[in-house]
């Protein structure tokens, strides 16, 4: 079938400069006319490649995602795409899209989200560009699509009605194919290959009480095909587990501020052996045992520690990588362990040249975020499986049990972050700049017992492409024994928000179950 091809005049936005994570704003800003289309297009402008090739395009199933995918593949049917991949109704979870992307060799694709940001007409939309190999785009590229959405001055478009995106199978969008698939499947296939299933599947058997909540967002389907449908697991293992469209009114972000009823219910009222949450787009996991919750630099630290349980690293990893933030748990079980510890900028797709490079098999970051060589995402089920089949393999040890014994091994790093939101661009810079300013005196200087023994603007030189990013945050340290972090956001889509990071690492028997802020309190007031 053939469709007309139109060029449609339009005048460039000055606000597509990606985040940390995709470009992000306000689901009205998305809708003006021409705004989504104008990055788009930026983008196919800017990649070379598109001709006759294969796309990825899905989304978390968010208020206005099903518009915007027609819209894409109207704009990719004009580009010449050959073929693009789609979720059945548009839903692709992150990693699955990154594996999607993987498997068919694709040069690209979209994924919508906005992550755990609220949804709905008054909420948050968001647009990333994968690239080929599953990862997203590098700054470069993101640099030069942002440069070209400023000059844009035409977009293009085939002249079609919006196609049925409701049952797996292919349909042609003018002359090119669109397959619409279940990514349940594939996923699932995929985790198959990473992880013991018949260890799990015996563990969920033997009474192990277990919840899964999906929080209206996009991992309810992956969840109850893994969980229910292959592990064996009751259909009431699953939480929130139908996708809304504004993700019933909630907030995605799996956390102890909006999981607090899991919270309660598994951390205060002890009344399950595990439990965990996915955010909007399937990325980010909270991970909680009877009686504690595991964070996030502490689930990363004992998923590489415990690499050898799961099929994927019988024989070990090489290296692994947490973002600069991210506390120096990892650090620590890597020099005992003897794999490389690798320290990157916010942003999962600074783990990917690793990644690629056969450097690192597993990383994560402060943010919910844990993941393998498996996807070029972070993967919030990937990081729930991992905690199962560690659990599988150590018969009657619970999650604290796990902890205590790894705080006994790697002593403890106590962490917290806090978040100053709603400010100005003005207000945040003035804070950075003046720690900016006394960090070059620091070194040397005493706060009660902990002296500065380095301080710094974060910067990073990727060994495998050379390429440099600078600025990524203000670090002063104590030895191992302390260390802050500030550093701006870079994922909000109004005003400025500043992150301040305390860790302090306890290593006597006795210090190592304190309440966190008992020990981080006294740093808290240094900083
Ligand atoms: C995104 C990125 C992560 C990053 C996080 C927090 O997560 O993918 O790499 O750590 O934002 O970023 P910031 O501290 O700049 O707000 P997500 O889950 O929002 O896509």
């Amino acid at each position: 079938m053939h469709a007309a091809v139109r060029s449609i005049t339009t005048t460039p936005f000055e606000d597509q400069q990606v985040g940390t994570a995709g470009l992000r704003k306000r689901v009205q800003v998305f809708k003006q006319p021409h705004y989504l289309e104008n990055f788009v297009q930026s983008v196919f402008d800017t990649h070379p490649g598109f001709e006759g090739s294969t796309l990825v395009v899905g989304g978390d199933g968010r208020y206005h995602n099903d518009v915007a995918i027609q819209t894409i593949l109207s704009m990719a049917a004009a580009a010449g795409v050959q073929r693009v991949v789609v979720g059945v109704d548009g839903i692709l979870s992150t990693p699955a899209a990154s594996h999607l992307i993987r498997k068919h060799d694709a040069h690209g694709g979209f994924v919508l989200s906005a992550s755990h940001n609220p949804a709905g007409p008054e909420g948050d939309f968001g647009i990333k560009f994968s690239v080929r190999g599953g990862g997203q785009a590098p700054s470069s590229l993101t640099d030069a699509i942002y440069a070209r959405s400023r000059t844009i001055t035409t977009y293009r478009q085939i002249d079609a009605p919006p196609i049925d995106l409701s049952q797996p199978g292919e349909t042609r969008l003018g002359s090119m194919i669109v397959l619409c698939v279940d990514s349940t499947r594939d996923y699932a296939d995929l985790m198959e290959t990473r992880f013991d299933f018949d260890a799990i599947r015996a563990l969920l058997a033997s009474g192990f009480e277990f919840a899964f909540d999906a929080m209206h967002a996009v991992t309810g389907p992956y969840a109850r095909e893994l969980f229910v449908n292959r592990l064996g697991a009751p259909e009431s293992v699953l939480r929130n587990a139908t996708p809304l469209p504004d993700f019933g009114g909630g907030h995605p972000d799996p956390n102890l501020v909006y999981a607090a009823d899991l919270a309660e219910e598994v951390v205060t009222r002890q009344g399950l052996d595990f439990a965990a949450a996915s955010d909007g787009d399937g990325d980010r996991n909270m991970i909680l045992g009877r009686g504690l919750s595991v964070s996030p630099c502490e689930s990363l630290a004992v998923i590489a520690a415990n690499a050898r349980c799961m099929p994927a690293y019988r024989n070990g990893i090489r290296g692994a990588a947490r973002s600069m933030p991210t506390s120096r748990a990892l650090d620590a079980v890597a020099a005992q362990q003897g794999f490389a510890a690798h320290e990157t900028p916010t942003g999962w797709k600074f783990f990917c040249n690793l990644l690629d490079a056969g450097d690192i098999q597993i990383c994560g970051e402060e943010s919910f975020g844990t993941g393998s060589d498996h996807v070029r995402e972070k993967d919030g089920l990937w990081a729930v499986l991992a905690w199962m089949n560690l659990l599988a393999s150590r018969p009657g040890q619970s999650v604290a049990d796990i902890m205590l014994d790894h705080w006994r091994t790697y002593g403890r790093h106590y962490y917290e972050r806090h978040d100053y939101e709603g400010l100005s661009a003005e207000q945040a810079e003035r804070v950075m700049d003046s720690l900016r300013q006394r960090l070059a005196a620091l070194p040397g200087q005493s706060f009660d017992d902990l002296t500065v023994s380095a301080a710094d603007e974060f910067a990073y030189s990727d060994p495998i492409d050379n390429s440099h990013a600078q600025g990524q945050g203000l670090r002063v340290c104590f030895g191992d024994a302390a260390r802050i972090v500030l550093r701006k956001s870079g994922t909000g889509t109004s005003g400025a928000t500043l992150r301040l990071y305390l860790e302090c690492l306890r290593q006597d028997p006795w210090e190592l179950r304190l309440p966190t802020q008992e020990v981080l309190t006294p740093l808290a007031v240094i900083a």
